[in-house]
This record gives structure tokens, sequence and C-alpha cells, in this order.
């Protein structure tokens, strides 16, 4: 399914369709009751912000309870309000 949204998103030239832009991190901290989780990640192209430890906010969309403190990931980030949010986190190999 994801591959076929992406077939459709070269055939249209609007931001809404660009392939979104993955980050590969590790899990540093975890605090779901703040919607919060503290990431160490690698170079984010979209923003352009170097590797780096940070804590993030997440979208209410992102179940932090599968997650582990140490766990690889992979995210992306959009920004609301002016904040930097993760809305969307998976496990990464
Ligand atoms: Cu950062």
């Amino acid at each position: 399914m994801k591959h076929r949204l992406w077939a459709l998103g070269l055939t249209c030239t609007t931001s809404a369709w660009a392939v979104p832009d993955w980050t590969q991190a590790r899990i540093v901290k975890i605090e779901p009751e703040r919607a919060r989780v503290t990431l160490y990640h690698q170079p984010i192209k979209s923003i352009g912000m170097a590797a780096m430890t940070m804590p993030f906010k997440v979208a209410e969309t992102v179940k932090l309870a599968p997650f582990k403190v140490g766990q690889k990931v992979r995210f992306t980030v959009t920004e609301m309000n002016g904040h930097l949010v993760v809305d969307q986190m998976e496990p990464a190999k």
C-alpha cells in the first residue's frame, strides 16, 4: 500500500506527496505521561539538523508503550505550532 502511494506521489508535485524523510535514531528516554521521547538521532535532512541527543514531543498518533529505552527506531518529524513533533516512529533493524 505504501508503495502504491509513493508511485502516485511521483506524478504529483505538491509537497503533501513528498516521500517521508525517515531518520534513524536510538531511544534515550521515554516519557509517556508528557508525550515526550528523547532520541539520539542521525542528521535530519529535511530540517538541516545535525546528529544529536534531544527531546521531542510526539504526536497523539504515536503510541510510546511498545518502545523501550535503547531501542533502535526510525522516525519522521513535522513542525506543529513552532515545535518539532515526531509524527511517525517505528522499530528499525
Ligand atoms: Cu536534533
